[in-house]
């Protein structure tokens, strides 16, 4: 499937963003830097293609500008531009490619995602903090720009923007994603929820629809795995008023912000990611029920509708079809993991049937409007998601299912016992299914520390006789905290992932120098 799909869009669509599936040809959709390939080239290597990932991570460097006169969409090049080669970078080791001194915390690829990144900060420059939906790469963002965001495109980007941060030791995008974050957070309602599409400079809310669907479902997504990522349990403190007001026999609803009276009882496909998610916060029983849910849906239509109505059990008029989505493919893929049950598995085997039988054309595969017509269309999360994920599923001993034990001296910035090991916190996926590697990040952050912390020792050996003491320390990343909880006082959680690097100062005692702040 992958192949087919992907050697069609290069023979037929490269450089342009997407492949057109039916006129075999191609177009720039969410920007103009050959999307499909950027998304694409992490799931070469999950799938074991070593030498095409290098060719191809050398062609984007060779061929990929940034500085273009292109309204791009900040929530879609985040999650797909800066999310593919943040993790294209971190998994170069593994994919044989030449390594630059400093890598993990330098790299080529590392520096393509920062570029992109930067051209997103003008969005973020706003009263609130939170960012503009659309931003143009070479002017930033235009006057005429709606002040009108969705939920989702305020809350999805703590986890590209925490991993660029922590891995340049920059943490001007850690610090922009919180502050979208705790902007958003103020703005709920009395009842803890937040809608739909919110006004980011009066913070008026002008959708009102509170639910884990359709402009909303990343937010949910950054808040766990972010805390999961970063280890800071604060994010996770919106889940009791979703659970309370939008679940129903284990369905979500949707449900107006203020009152929690239901709006639209309708499951929509994007909310399959939902079981995947509990599961990763433990509530196994309530995401298997959901996921049963949802596959009744699927069994009922040989695929997912976009919307489906609970109380009619049938499609939403216009809302039929089914775009190539990954949502139930990723969440059979986590309860597989987490249950060994062989009901995900036939998940598995219904969606690559139906796929290969509705969507598959001569130049690959289709969104499906299921309303006689097929969308010509077929976009990069296809390849990036749909594609990785039912890999995944099928391959449950995986290297990216965690448990990594990458310790194999790759990372030797820390010196003596200093050495990093990659992959062993297991992975988190962004929401377009790129992998991203905690323990780079951790070790990233203390390489940084560690410089900070050289340089504050310098410094008071620079100022003799001055009893003065280095100024504060910054915490991981090189950033003030900058919680998103409202609480008073800020609650610092030790990090629990482990890298076997010791402080600076007791690395220099080791070594039989005695410099520490009180001698
Ligand atoms: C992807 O781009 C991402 O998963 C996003 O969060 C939601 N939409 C598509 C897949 O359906």
């Amino acid at each position: 499937m992958f192949y087919h799909a992907y050697n069609s869009y290069l023979d037929n669509a490269f450089p342009y963003d997407e492949l057109r599936p039916l006129t075999c040809d191609g177009q720039d959709t969410w920007g103009s830097f050959s999307l499909t390939l950027i998304d694409a080239l992490d799931t070469l290597l999950v799938l074991g293609n070593r030498t095409e990932f290098q060719r191809v991570a050398s062609i984007l460097q060779d061929t990929v500008d940034f500085d273009i006169d292109v309204n791009a969409s900040v929530f879609e090049t985040n999650i797909r531009v800066v999310g593919g080669l943040l993790s294209a970078h971190l998994l170069a080791k593994r994919a044989g490619m030449e390594l630059e001194p400093g890598w993990p915390c330098s790299g080529p690829l590392l520096r393509m995602a920062e570029d992109a990144a930067r051209k997103l900060l003008p969005a973020f420059e706003t009263p609130t903090g939170m960012p503009y939906g659309t931003v143009n790469l070479l002017r930033g963002v235009s006057p005429t720009e709606t002040p009108v965001t969705c939920t989702a495109g305020v809350g999805t980007f703590i986890l590209e923007f925490a991993t660029l941060s922590r891995l340049t030791g920059d943490p001007t995008f850690e610090n922009v994603a919180r502050r979208a974050l705790r902007a958003l957070w103020k703005t709920r309602s009395d009842i803890g929820l937040v809608g739909n599409h919110i006004d980011i400079v009066s913070t008026k809310w002008v959708a009102q629809d509170a639910g884990i669907g359709a402009g909303v479902d990343s937010y949910f997504e950054y808040l766990v795995k972010g805390a999961v990522m970063l280890q800071d349990e604060e994010l996770l403190t919106y889940d009791r008023a979703i659970q309370n007001y939008t679940r129903f026999d284990d369905w979500y609803l949707w449900v107006q912000m203020h009152k929690g009276t239901v709006s639209m009882p309708i499951f929509q496909s994007l909310e399959a990611f939902w079981p995947g998610l509990q599961s990763l916060l433990g509530n196994l029983d309530s995401a298997v029920r959901t996921f049963q849910n949802y596959y009744s849906v699927w069994r009922q239509f040989g695929g997912l509708p976009e919307f489906y109505s609970i109380p009619q059990g049938y499609t939403v008029d216009k809302r039929e079809g089914y775009p190539l989505r990954p949502e139930l493919i990723e969440s059979a893929m986590y309860l597989f993991r987490a249950t060994g049950d062989h009901t995900y598995l036939q998940l598995g085997v219904d969606a690559l049937e139906s796929i290969e039988k509705i969507a598959k054309t001569p130049c690959g595969y289709v969104k499906d409007l299921r309303d006689h017509q097929l969308d010509n269309r077929m976009e990069s999360f296809f390849l990036a998601e749909t594609i990785k994920y039912l890999y995944l599923l099928f391959d449950p001993t995986h290297f990216l299912h965690g448990g990594g034990t990458e310790g194999d001296g790759s990372w030797e910035e820390g010196g003596e016992a200093g050495e990093c090991v990659l992959g062993a916190g297991g992975f988190i996926f962004n929401t377009e299914a790129h992998p991203l590697d905690p323990a780079a990040l951790y070790c990233c952050g203390r390489h940084d520390q560690d410089r900070q912390e050289l340089q504050d020792i310098l410094l008071t050996l620079s100022q003799p006789g001055s009893q003065s003491k280095p100024p504060p320390k910054q915490t991981e990343g090189g950033s003030q905290s900058e919680s998103i909880a409202l609480k008073p006082g800020e609650k610092k959680t030790p990090p629990l992932l482990s890298c076997p690097v010791q402080p600076f100062s007791a690395r220099l005692s080791i070594l039989g120098q005695v410099f520490t702040d009180n001698t």
